[in-house]
């Protein structure tokens, strides 16, 4: 079965409506990055212990909706904080200053496929929330988004789910079941910092609870090279690696090193399914703007 692609991107995930930078009010400053995120982290880290879900639930392979209900202190039940990892996503400010921000994640259940990378795009339902409870954005029905074009929480939380198996029912449909199910818990920072969307105010922490059911592999740029692999300074993202410098990235560059041969040309020039190297300097053909 070919798999086609609806990129019904969401407009909460992507557009800002209201950029504060702009703002005209003299008065205005953006908020630090190293002094959000404590901010933040105090707010999460308090819902996250004041908080627990249906985690009992999850021990199966249909599909079950994520419950966040409050926790008093004499229940036996284990909070939110109690089962959350911490995966440590890096921030740099416009001034080059690296603010490390936590985000909290819960895996309900693991999934049984395959991990997408942060690059590629991914088949999920979800319900974005704020720490008070209220939804903003509640997709039942999955819809297919570009992670590599999503906040930075969002895809690197939901590239820690696996996705699940999938069978065709006699109507056409395509049934999904044993998909990976998380709950992400945001600082602004690696959310819409001092930006706003519907129902998001500035220096919101999100909640996202999300289903992921497929995944393509992504090649952004259609040039051969999937683009989580078109990382050149190898920290496992595709994002601001360019090699020859023209302010395009490798994974949205179609001659990456700017040589006037497209990459597509020079990957495999004699077909032997290995990446060329002519000169053997240890650069590929498609990386090496001398070669
Ligand atoms: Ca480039
Ligand atoms: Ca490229
Ligand atoms: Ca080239
Ligand atoms: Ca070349």
């Amino acid at each position: 079965m070919k798999k086609k692609l609806f990129f019904l991107f969401p407009v909460l995930l992507f557009f800002i409506q209201c950029n504060k930078d702009d703002n005209t009010s003299p008065s205005y400053t953006i908020r630090d990055y190293s002094e959000q995120v404590l901010v933040d982290q105090d707010l999460l880290e308090t819902y996250l212990k004041t908080h627990t879900y249906n985690y009992e639930n999850f021990n199966n392979e249909s599909d079950i909706k994520i419950k966040l209900d409050t926790i008093t202190d004499d229940s036996s039940r284990l909070s939110l904080f109690e089962q959350a990892s911490i995966k440590t996503v890096d921030v740099t400010d416009t001034d080059g200053q690296i603010t490390s921000h936590n985000l909290y994640y819960i895996i309900a259940r693991e999934g049984s496929n395959r991990r997408p990378s942060v690059a590629d795009s991914v088949y999920v339902s979800y319900n974005g929330m704020l720490t008070d409870g209220s939804s903003f954005d509640n997709r039942k029905f999955p819809i297919w988004i570009d992670l590599a074009n999503s906040l930075q929480g969002f895809r690197e939380g939901v590239s820690e789910l696996r996705t699940g198996k999938y069978s065709e029912n006699s109507n056409g449909t395509i049934e999904y079941n044993s998909f990976g199910v998380g709950l992400f818990f945001i600082p602004s920072g690696i959310g819409y910092f001092e930006n706003t969307s519907s129902g998001i105010p500035e220096y919101s922490p999100l909640i996202f609870s999300v289903k992921l059911m497929t995944h393509t592999d992504t090649d952004h740029d259609n040039d051969g090279i999937l683009s989580i692999f078109e990382d050149i300074d190898g920290d496992n993202k595709p994002f601001g690696d360019d090699t020859d410098g023209d302010n395009l990235w490798n994974m949205y560059d179609v001659d990456d090193d700017g040589d006037g041969v497209l990459t597509v040309n020079e990957l495999d020039k004699n077909n032997d399914s290995i990446i060329d190297d002519s000169n053997n300097d240890g650069i590929p053909d498609y990386l090496d703007p001398d070669n």
